[in-house]
């Protein structure tokens, strides 16, 4: 199995997971917003005909190409299905399960990936910095209804660490670098999940 990604950016997701299963892979650095004559740029014709879009992660395991972060979350939970990064829980747990896995990729990480993309991904003819702001007031009302959406709990659900708890990690961990206005509670949340060793162990893969 081979993972292409680029340093914190959304394929730490995958890395992190691979290195909570134990699952063999190999991680690929490819770079962003580089040109595409560049061996090891997400321009480069290599890379483009695995992924598209030209962004990370991407996951190839056999003749299977993924290129949405959650999809591949799941390909490797359910591979490696000891680790319960899907939760070993009943019907009605799985559902708020993806309930808030939803609400991270559609709500939380919106603002940020805005943020980013008006400060430096979009052509800089189509970048509105006046957006920083709206970004600001849409991450503190989502980061308000998680206040509801979560349990007063360790984990986000079935009282063990799941792949949910990786992306509402890694994703306070973006806002953070991006500097918005992350409450302490959400601070300590990512504190407490990237202190797991495979959270460090990606974290020394990446530096
Ligand atoms: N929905 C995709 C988003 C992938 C994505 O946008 N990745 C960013 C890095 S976090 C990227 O590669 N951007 C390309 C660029 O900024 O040029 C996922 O969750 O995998």
């Amino acid at each position: 199995m081979k993972l292409y990604g680029m340093q914190q950016s959304r394929s730490f997701r995958c890395l992190w997971a691979l290195e909570e299963t134990g699952l063999e892979y190999e991680y690929v650095p490819v770079k962003l917003r580089t040109e595409e004559t560049d061996p090891d740029s997400a321009q480069h014709p290599n890379y483009l005909a695995v992924n598209v879009q030209g962004k990370v992660p991407t996951l190839i395991d056999g003749d299977l190409n993924l290129t949405e972060s959650v999809a591949i979350l799941h390909y490797i939970a359910r591979k490696a299905p000891d680790s319960r990064l899907i939760p070993d829980a009943d019907i009605q747990t799985l559902a708020k399960h993806d309930e808030l896995v939803s609400f991270v990729l559609a709500e939380l990480e919106q603002p940020l990936w805005s943020k980013g993309k008006h400060m430096f991904a979009l052509p800089e003819a189509q970048r509105i910095p006046q957006m920083f702001e709206t970004a600001k007031f849409e991450f503190a009302k989502a980061v308000r209804t998680l206040d509801h959406l979560l349990p007063d709990n360790e984990f986000a659900v079935a009282n063990h660490f799941s792949m949910v708890d990786i992306l509402l990690a890694q994703t306070f961990n973006w806002a953070i670098r991006f500097e918005f206005d992350v409450p302490q509670q959400y601070q300590d949340l990512r504190n407490r999940h990237y202190d797991r060793p495979a959270a460090k162990r990606a974290m020394e893969l990446i530096s």
